[in-house]
């Protein structure tokens, strides 16, 4: 296998925290996005859409999407077990995954890209679409943080793949001007996933 990645980008740190829990070690190259690298044809080659990460599998063919890579990986090195065991655990962790990636990651990363203009070579840049999406993530964070109160990890007791999109999530909204961490509840899971050796 090979992962074609960046490694600071919120859905490399997906994958490359995944990876250190299941201590799983993939040789990769990383992938210049600020030179747009991802955008050139041998990138294309891997994934049409121009993104990464991209998993080359041991058979040629590729795999992107973070979370399907992470699915793979799931399935060759079932522990830690992060994705769920039960039919209902499965499913849970599908629902709080889905929600952190549509209602938190999806706009941190529009405001992201429509706030900095850091694509602006490939893009249009809308600023007031930057502000709204960055407003969008900041409501559904304290939706989040509400939850918290009640619960050591997303899931209850159970640390799982959810908690981990979401700490990469709010780690990179911080780095790039959006501090969500500000809040009781989301402050101490935070500190306490990103304490976890793979984190580190
Ligand atoms: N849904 C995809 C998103 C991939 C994605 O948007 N990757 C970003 C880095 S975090 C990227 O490649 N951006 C380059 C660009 O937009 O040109 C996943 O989960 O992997």
């Amino acid at each position: 296998m090979h992962l074609y990645t960046q490694s600071q980008s919120p859905n490399g740190q997906r994958v490359a925290v995944f990876m250190k829990e299941k201590g799983v070690d993939i040789p990769l190259t990383e992938i210049d996005l600020r030179g747009a690298e991802n955008l050139s044809d041998e990138h294309k080659n891997r994934n049409p859409f121009g993104r990464v990460p991209v998993l080359q599998m041991d058979d040629g063919t590729f795999l992107a999407e973070s979370q399907a890579i992470c699915l793979l990986l799931e399935g060759l090195h079932p522990e830690p077990n992060m994705f769920g065991d039960s039919p209902e655990e499965k499913a849970k962790i599908e629902m709080w995954n889905r929600r952190v990636e549509l209602n938190v990651l999806m706009p941190v990363a529009q405001g992201f890209r429509n706030l900095t203009g850091f694509f602006k070579d490939r893009e249009i840049v809308v600023k007031e679409w930057g502000e709204v999406a960055a407003a969008d993530a900041k409501r559904a964070v304290e939706i989040f943080d509400t939850h918290l109160a009640d619960n050591q990890f997303i899931l209850g007791d159970r640390y799982c793949i959810s908690d981990m999109t979401l700490a990469i999530t709010l780690g990179f909204a911080k780095n790039v001007g959006q501090d969500l961490l500000g809040s009781e509840n989301i402050a101490r899971w935070h500190a306490e996933v990103t304490s976890r050796p793979a984190f580190s």
